[in-house]
């Protein structure tokens, strides 16, 4: 049977069939008890679990009887974040869940084709919260609707739950290579090379925006000290929240629209990447699916719809960022010398990266804005214009990166824009054409801890701002000593939130 996903805001009603059985999916998978494999709470854990944070959200209870240690080892803190799994682990993931609503749907005498809706904010007026996840109650004005979680606080901490969509972009979409680079380029569109990662420090470009975004701007914060973080801003409590799913859902079929427009786009081929973790002696992906029986899968077993038996009832291309041919048009090129590279995808997706340029310290981020400079070296800064005046005759322009380097910090709900080259005192909302892009630090809070697994490096953003560069170079204003960042936090950031960047630098990625 193929099980057809379908988009949440178009069923028809808010509260039609494969929601009402979604939520009496999630009823049951919420009865069983924390050591059950298939229960809510063990699937929460499956991405991600911090017990202190559990108990003061009053997830977890010292009464609990945890599962026995062989599952806490096998199942618990897989999410694979910063990291070029975070796709397939995270395709596995719904779809082994997916498999569970639907087998205690049918226990229940629901459809047997049940499948789980996609929030996709993107399109015009589907940016809200679906109202049955928004309203405490049943469809009958009874209480306990299980889609429904008081810790979900929206991008103002108002309980008003929406993704603001505007501040973010999908250029990732139009990123040529699945895997990129932690050294400053493009980080890819499905993430960096790693083995098993459990929080990874350089994000990829659609786990960037909108991934993390959603996450940070629908969970928030609490307004009410001590302003636990809601519980889709930390990974170690994404899970337990019935939207989760349907943000993943997405998530995935963008995965899908990505290497359908266009069809060269193609997932990796090597074969760390085709047999995943355990290829090199790490762990494994695995699941419990009905029964509790155990379904361990690879990366290379995602990688066809088909053959995973689902698909989306919209894969249409989204909106469309930086095309290649409009690109070199706009420096230059002749209409039809642009069309001529066009088929070869004249982005540069090589992998030489270099340094233009850093600002000299770390940035603490607190109160409503933080600036800096990067300086630029005079070199590097010479070589970029020459590409971009040369793009003509080359076709292949360098492609420009802002990076935030070693973000830390204690509130995973910190949410912020990033301008470059505003000018001074200029109100940053008359000037989106210089917004490099939107983050959310999902994640920050475990990334900044030293233990075991890490050096507590925080998390590092990659923004490709080749447009921006583009546009100062037509302008000729790209021949400056320093450009500007400034950062403009959706909320007031608090000192004791402890939010700071290590370093903001420029890279050129060229052929
Ligand atoms: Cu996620």
């Amino acid at each position: 049977m193929q099980y057809m996903r379908k988009n949440v805001w178009e069923l028809g009603d808010d509260w039609a069939a494969p929601i009402l059985w979604y939520a009496r999916g999630v009823a049951a998978m919420k009865s069983r008890a924390l050591a059950e494999p298939t229960s809510w709470r063990f699937y929460g854990a499956i991405h991600g679990i911090d017990r202190s944070l559990w108990k003061q959200l009053g997830y977890l209870s010292s009464s609990d009887p945890l599962p026995n240690s062989a599952n806490i080892k096998r199942f618990w803190q897989q999410c694979q974040h910063g990291s070029w799994y975070f796709l397939p682990w995270h395709r596995g993931y719904v779809l082994a869940f997916e498999a569970n609503i639907r087998d205690a749907v049918i226990k229940l005498g629901g459809p047997k084709d049940w499948a789980l809706p996609y929030w996709n904010y993107f399109k015009p007026k589907q940016f809200k919260l679906p109202p049955a996840f928004a309203s405490p109650d049943w469809p009958d004005g009874k209480g306990n609707n299980p889609l429904f979680v008081p810790q979900r606080y929206g991008p103002n901490s108002d309980g008003k739950v929406y993704v603001p969509v505007g501040q973010i972009n999908l250029d990732a979409m139009n990123d040529p290579d699945f895997t990129g680079v932690s050294s400053g380029g493009s980080p890819g569109f499905g993430g960096v090379d790693t083995g098993f990662e459990h929080g990874g420090t350089t994000h990829g470009g659609i786990e960037t925006q909108p991934h993390d975004w959603v996450h940070g701007l629908v969970g928030g914060e609490n307004p009410k000290p001590p302003h636990l973080p809601g519980l889709m801003s930390d990974p170690d409590t994404a899970g337990l929240d019935p939207i989760f799913w349907l943000h993943h859902a997405n998530i995935d079929r963008l995965w899908q629209v990505w290497r359908q427009n266009p069809p060269a786009h193609i997932d990796p081929t090597d074969a760390n990447w085709l047999k995943g973790p355990g290829n090199i002696g790490e762990r494994i992906f695995s699941m419990p699916m009905p029964g509790d029986v155990p379904w361990d899968y690879t990366p290379a077993a995602m990688a066809d719809l088909a053959k995973l038996d689902y698909n989306y009832d919209d894969l249409s291309p989204a909106e469309v960022g930086l095309v290649a041919s409009l690109r070199l048009e706009r420096l230059g090129a002749s209409a039809a010398a642009a069309n001529v590279t066009e088929g070869a995808m004249a982005m540069a997706s090589g992998k030489n990266v270099e340094l233009v340029g850093a600002n000299r310290k770390a940035l603490p981020i607190s109160g409503d804005e933080a600036s800096t400079s990067v300086q630029l070296d005079a070199g590097m800064r010479s070589k970029v214009s020459a590409s971009l005046t040369e793009a003509a005759t080359t076709g292949e322009p360098d492609r420009v990166f802002l990076n935030l380097e070693n973000v830390r910090g204690l509130s995973d709900a910190t949410a912020f824009h990033v301008y470059v080259a505003l000018p001074k005192g200029a109100d940053p909302a008359k000037y989106p054409e210089r917004l490099a892009g939107s983050i959310a630090l999902f994640g920050v809070r475990k990334a900044s801890l030293t233990d075991e697994e890490h050096a507590g490096k925080g998390l590092t953003f990659v923004l490709e701002i080749t447009k921006i560069v583009d546009a100062l170079h037509l302008d000729n204003a790209l021949d400056v000593s320093a450009l500007d960042v400034r950062i403009v936090p959706v909320k007031p950031v608090p000192k004791k939130a402890k939010i700071s960047i290590g370093r903001i630098s420029i890279f050129r990625q060229g052929v």
